[in-house]
């Protein structure tokens, strides 16, 4: 029987391919940079332009499906997910490396029935298309990608990223999360500055876990498969099943790091993506 998702996939990949040129073709330019809720939160003309363009071709092919869009919500949309098919889209998750022109900025997609079906995070400055349909594996640029496998977390390389809020509280336990895992010891600490290519990273065994607190929906979803058809772990912070509007997650190459993470790290309180807006 032919998978319907397929054909979703396909699309997108089409229009993924526009973006990332939209993107690299702003690169060249002036853009417009403005402030959503906080002077590091930003968002540019680009941003803007990509969702339009992702959102608009998908809702010609598939008039019924919904969306939740980084921008679109921004701008007062509901980020809620239900039984109908939903594109989560970020049209540039790393806007602040956009900014700047730096190596990691991607644009990524999911579509989720109830369970996500597919993933994909185009890293469009080093042209590498992460991609993974459920049951079907992950791959970069068509080829297969797995995690690392570590299973030593001493010597493991970690991502994690300081995020936006910087009020007192936040950035104690943040910090102080750092100063364990240093400790631990590992190998190092890294913030490459996209949630969605973090992911890809562990994913291909360029990195062995990464976690974060306060991202969003739209910066994990892409990503979440594709760590998942690696063969790599994700699960809340706590421990638990990972949830996707949760805003927080630790992906590992290996239960053993997950585990070990999930015990050390201190939470803080982000809220729900759902419960937003
Ligand atoms: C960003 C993330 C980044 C994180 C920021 C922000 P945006 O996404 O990918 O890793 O530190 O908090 O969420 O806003 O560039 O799409």
């Amino acid at each position: 029987m032919a998978d319907p998702w397929k054909e979703c996939m396909d699309h997108c990949l089409e229009v993924t391919k526009q973006a990332g040129k939209m993107i690299r073709d702003a690169l060249q330019k002036d853009i417009a940079i403005m402030q959503k809720s906080s002077p590091v939160d930003l968002v540019t003309e680009t941003d803007l332009k990509v969702e339009q363009l992702i959102i608009s071709s998908i809702r010609k092919k598939y008039t019924t499906h919904s969306f939740i869009g980084e921008e679109s919500v921004a701008a007062g949309a509901p980020s809620i997910l239900t039984d109908n098919p939903t594109w989560i889209i970020d049209p540039i998750d790393g806007t602040t490396n956009f900014n700047i022109n730096a190596r990691f900025t991607s644009t990524s997609f999911l579509c989720s029935l109830n369970q996500i079906e597919f993933g994909i995070v185009y890293s469009c400055q080093e042209d590498k298309l992460y991609t993974a349909r459920k049951g079907n594996g992950a791959f970069c640029n068509g080829e297969p990608i797995k995690v690392s496998g570590q299973e030593d977390i001493t010597k493991s390389l970690v991502l994690t990223e300081m995020g936006l809020k910087k009020d007192p509280e936040h950035f104690k336990t943040m910090m102080s999360n750092i100063e364990t895992i240093l400790t631990i010891p590992v190998h190092g600490i890294r913030s490459p500055g996209s949630a969605a290519v973090n992911m890809c990273l562990v994913a291909c065994g360029a990195a062995d876990a990464y976690y974060h607190m306060g991202i969003h929906c739209w910066d994990m979803a892409g990503g979440a498969v594709i760590v998942k058809e690696a063969g790599g772990v994700i699960m809340d912070i706590s421990g638990g099943p990972f949830d996707l509007m949760s805003r927080r997650l630790i992906i590992a190459s290996s239960r053993t790091i997950a585990d070990h993470l999930t015990q050390v790290i201190k939470e803080f309180p982000v809220g729900r993506d759902d419960s937003e807006g």
